[in-house]
């Protein structure tokens, strides 16, 4: 097959996934219609012409804004089928993804209306395509620690639809260490714990979600390449980085998609995973980002295979489950 119809149709897992942040400029103005919410945009356009980042905070402030248009339970439910049905299109068979309750509940919709929203919009995929999926919360680090354990706390009456803990928002200048309780909790209530590292933040953040957080995946982690004992205890782990490598062209995080670390990261012997993190805002989807390392000549077919075959590694599904990807 071409290279295209190759990365199309292999299986893969996504495992860095913002539901938030697949929102289309389409569905926002819907949902904003819906709502009677007056958007700062006259067009779908005026939003994509605004998908203009040079760092991580440039992003986010947007891509809050956006989220404001998520107010009912239907419209978290619309949210993730729409992602589901793309996700489907691009041969995910299993997707692991984030939610930010934070930015919700902050705003007054209650834990319950966006679990449910989220739930029912999964199940639904689920009995459409077969595909299989987790949920993982994240904790906005750039707010305290007691408003993580208060979001810990809400979602206690959920738990059993949750797989996990992750960290996300403004990284720099909030250190992985700045979560240790909440995260000792969320271990303590069998939750899994992951946590984006080395995206923007140093090394040291990376080896902080290791020791403190006691992580069970790195999120992004691209400047672990910088400390040489850092990635070789990163390989010797067999620890699962979530890569996004669209994103990180979008965010400047990397300057050229052929300068991308990828190549390094499997040539270092790291388990490396392609995703597309928040694919509405930084255009492309998960295959987009297997085309655009591609393109950059940067890894060829048995790579490619090696990546999707870290996505269903690196997951959090049993070894039974796992095995039957393979
Ligand atoms: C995010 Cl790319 C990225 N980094 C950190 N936090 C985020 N939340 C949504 N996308
Ligand atoms: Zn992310």
């Amino acid at each position: 097959p071409s290279l295209d119809a190759f990365i199309a149709g292999l299986p893969k897992a996504e495992l860095h996934l913002h539901i938030e942040g697949s929102l289309e400029p389409e569905l926002m103005f819907a949902l904003a219609q819906r709502n009677k919410i007056a958007l700062p945009f006259k067009s779908v356009e005026e939003v994509r012409a605004a998908y203009e980042f040079s760092n991580l905070q440039d992003f986010l402030d947007i891509y809050y804004q956006g989220a404001d248009v998520l107010r009912t339970e239907d419209d978290f439910h619309d949210l993730a089928k729409a992602y589901f049905d793309r996700a489907h299109a691009d041969s995910v068979r299993h997707a692991e993804i984030f939610f930010d309750p934070q930015t919700h509940t902050d705003r007054g919709i209650p834990m319950s209306v966006v679990m449910d929203g989220l739930t029912s919009g999964m199940k639904a995929a689920e009995a459409e395509y077969g595909l299989t999926y987790k949920l993982i919360l994240c904790f906005l680090r750039h707010l305290d620690e007691d408003a993580a354990f208060a979001t810990l706390k809400a979602a206690e009456p959920f738990l059993d639809r949750l797989t996990g803990v992750g960290l996300d928002s403004s990284e720099v200048g909030h250190p992985p260490s700045k979560f240790a309780r909440v995260f000792e909790a969320a271990g303590a209530l069998g939750l899994k714990k992951v946590a984006h590292a080395g995206e923007e933040g140093p090394p040291e953040y990376v080896h902080e979600a290791l020791d403190i957080l006691k992580v069970d995946r790195i999120d992004h982690g691209n400047r672990s390449l910088e400390d040489a004992h850092l990635t070789s205890r990163l390989a010797r782990l067999g620890l699962t980085l979530t890569v996004c490598p669209l994103s990180n062209l979008k965010l400047c995080v990397v300057n050229d998609m052929a300068q991308h670390p990828i190549r390094t990261m499997l040539n270092k012997g790291l388990r490396a995973t392609l995703n597309s993190d928040d694919p509405a805002y930084f255009g492309g989807y998960v295959n987009d980002n297997y085309r655009a390392v591609a393109a950059s000549g940067l890894v060829d077919r048995d790579d490619l295979i090696t990546l999707a075959r870290n996505s269903f590694l690196g997951s959090f599904l049993s070894d039974a489950e796992v095995f039957k990807h393979l």
